[in-house]
């Protein structure tokens, strides 16, 4: 897939993440209706798989299933998506509540590949963290995304692979631009999926600034991309993004000229071999 610039091209949409504030972003989707009507529109406007963060009644990001539950089922009923659940969570959320919402097994979830310096925290991803995480992920049946922030992280996939510590198969997202982790730089990119297998598939996920040039090259690589809130807040310098689907469909206009496609789910499900 690596080489192959006409297929069609998965669209991941994080909505919310766990991080923003309504204070930072006055448009965050924060209830279990608003992150439904989010995704739903993100649907709408070409992302095939919703990745996953919930908050509390305060606001406050958290793992409890009783509400990835909730708001998993109003997503269903507003659109057929591919829910991928997060286990990165918060930063600082323990490793058990991380996993606890896979036991509703949704399509996919998220198994982050390293620890590092998330702008002033840390980010904590030993291997014991990676290895409860991966089992949680294959006891539910549910196909990872490897988010690799570093390209430390990516070297180490194919060590845990060995350990058969992760599986064989999994989707990868290069996240480019947390404070801490590689930057955004198409080079980064570049030399990044120059290491992959060429059946392997991935999406790069931008931070802030980096979203709109990472997806353009990922659009013209022959990869695919994750484009939404949790990731970057502005459409462009200074002004803020109303939505998430305000920021993908500037994508599938772009992606449109590309000959790409947005994949339909029946696509999305093909290219990653989900079940
Ligand atoms: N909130 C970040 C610390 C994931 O969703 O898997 C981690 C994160 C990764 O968002
Ligand atoms: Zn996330």
């Amino acid at each position: 897939m690596k080489d192959s610039i006409n297929n069609p091209i998965i669209i991941s949409c994080p909505v919310i993440g766990a991080e923003l504030t309504k204070e930072t972003y006055p448009y965050l989707p924060l209830t279990a209706e608003e992150l439904a009507n989010a995704a739903a529109e993100a649907v709408a406007a070409g992302a095939s798989i919703i990745h996953l963060h919930v908050r509390d009644e305060n606001g406050r990001p958290t793992q409890k299933v009783d509400v990835f539950e909730k708001v998993s089922k109003l997503i269903r009923e507003r659109c057929e998506c591919i829910l991928q659940y997060s286990t990165g969570g918060a930063v600082g959320t323990p490793v058990d509540a991380r996993c606890a919402p896979l036991a509703l097994k949704p399509e996919m979830g998220t198994l982050s590949m390293g620890t590092m310096n998330f702008a002033s925290d840390v980010f904590e991803n030993s291997q014991a963290t990676i290895t409860q995480i991966s089992q949680a992920l294959q006891m539910n049946n549910v196909m990872p995304e490897l988010e690799i922030f570093d390209y430390g992280m990516l070297e180490a996939v194919d060590r845990y692979v060995k350990k058969n510590i992760i599986p064989k198969k999994f989707h990868i997202d290069f996240v480019l631009g947390v404070p801490g982790g590689m930057s955004g730089e198409i080079r980064n990119l570049v030399m990044l999926v120059d290491r992959l297998a060429a059946e392997q598939t991935w999406a790069v996920a931008g931070v802030g600034r980096f979203q709109l040039p990472l997806s353009t090259c990922a659009i013209a690589m022959g990869g695919h991309v994750r484009v939404g809130i949790e990731d970057n807040i502005y459409y462009r310098k200074g002004e803020m993004a109303t939505s998430n689907a305000e920021l993908i469909k500037r994508i599938v206009r772009i992606a449109q000229e590309f000959d790409r496609k947005p994949a339909t789910i029946a696509e999305t499900r093909a290219l990653l071999s989900l079940s």
